[in-house]
């Protein structure tokens, strides 16, 4: 059986060979992306058992995805093929790179993304389309935010798996990953639709990652980490992530949230920090670490990831990451 399952779509992606908007730039180069299989693969690294389960296009970019997913240790045995659907892709751009970032940023302000996404095979996710027993066979179940955007029935999936009762199924993780211009191509196209149901998404979770800044683009909540908090009292554990300055968690019951700063890296690109930093610190959960370690992992499997160009980068292995969690809190600012 897995530890955790992660459920979403994951696309080829083509960065620009050399800077540049997209307009002008005339070759790419290709990796992967894909919140979820980023996380399952981080997972994967960090010496979890992951699996990703997802809907590809018979076509040479669904093998692409599956084999490179696989490499990296992660059973890909309930991904699905869709023989009259095509593999989702993108293409994007760094724009203007900040000097430095911390960790645990999120993965957006990059300067142009555009999807190749409509009427992908994983659009067609649906409820009734994936056998239970694959998705709930972990300890946890990752979604993100993404999801929902895509379809009306990715949409109705997600809310099925967080609102069914759940009194032995998964703790589900969900990262609320707000992409402002996927909701404003999602079917609703209307632009309260999708804060919303983000809310209700989460409000419905066990273990919850937001941005400061996505909470104030979503949910027009203003004032730090408390207020995130205050606006989102339900989930057991809240991961409110805070860029260069760290990131803060709150627990239910526990009497004060903790907050760890992030180390200070030379950023390359930021996508991908943000779902290395859920993997961190899932990963801190699964083995039962204290909060600050979870979050301590959680911001060196972004670290590694704001260094590469692509989504995925190259963690420490987890007893050297162990030793670089247990440093005094000097080290860690
Ligand atoms: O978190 C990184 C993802 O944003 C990226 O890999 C692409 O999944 C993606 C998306 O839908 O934006």
């Amino acid at each position: 059986h897995p530890d955790v399952v992660c459920l979403g779509e994951s696309m080829v992606t083509f960065l620009p060979s050399r800077p540049g908007p997209l307009a002008d730039v005339p070759s790419f180069d290709r990796v992967i992306g894909g919140a979820e299989s980023n996380v399952a693969c981080a997972l994967a690294r960090a010496g979890h058992r992951a699996r990703w389960v997802s809907r590809v296009g018979a076509d040479g970019f669904g093998d692409h995805l599956v084999r490179t997913i696989a490499a990296q240790g992660v059973d890909t045995g309930a991904v699905q093929r869709d023989s009259a659907r095509p593999t989702g892709i993108y293409f994007r751009t760094d724009g203007e790179r900040p000097t430095e970032h911390g960790a645990g940023g999120d993965g957006e302000p990059t300067a142009e993304v555009v999807y190749y996404r409509a009427g992908s095979a994983a659009s067609a996710m649906a409820p009734g389309t994936l056998p239970l027993d694959t998705v709930d066979a972990g300890r946890v179940l990752h979604l993100t935010g993404i999801t929902p955007a895509l379809s009306d029935g990715c949409l109705a999936l997600c809310r099925a798996l967080v609102e069914r009762p759940r009194p032995h199924g998964p703790l589900v993780s969900f990262d609320v990953n707000y992409r402002v211009g996927l909701w404003r191509s999602a079917p609703a196209a209307d632009p309260a639709v999708g804060p919303e149901v983000l809310l209700h998404l989460a409000r419905h979770s066990d273990v919850v990652f937001v941005g400061e800044d996505e909470a104030a683009a979503a949910w027009g909540v203003n004032g730090g980490p408390g207020a995130v908090r205050a606006a989102l009292p339900e989930p057991s554990v809240l991961v409110v992530k805070q860029g260069a300055d760290g990131a803060t968690a709150f627990v239910r019951d526990a009497h004060a949230p903790v907050q760890v700063p992030a180390p200070r890296v030379e950023v390359v690109s930021p996508v991908g920090a943000g779902d290395a930093f859920a993997a961190g610190f899932l990963s801190g959960t699964l083995r039962g670490l204290p909060l600050t370690e979870r979050l301590r992992h959680g911001h060196l499997m972004a670290a590694a990831a704001l260094v590469v160009p692509g989504d995925l980068g190259v963690p420490p292995a987890r007893e050297h990451a162990d030793r670089l969690v247990a440093l005094d809190a000097a080290a860690w600012g």
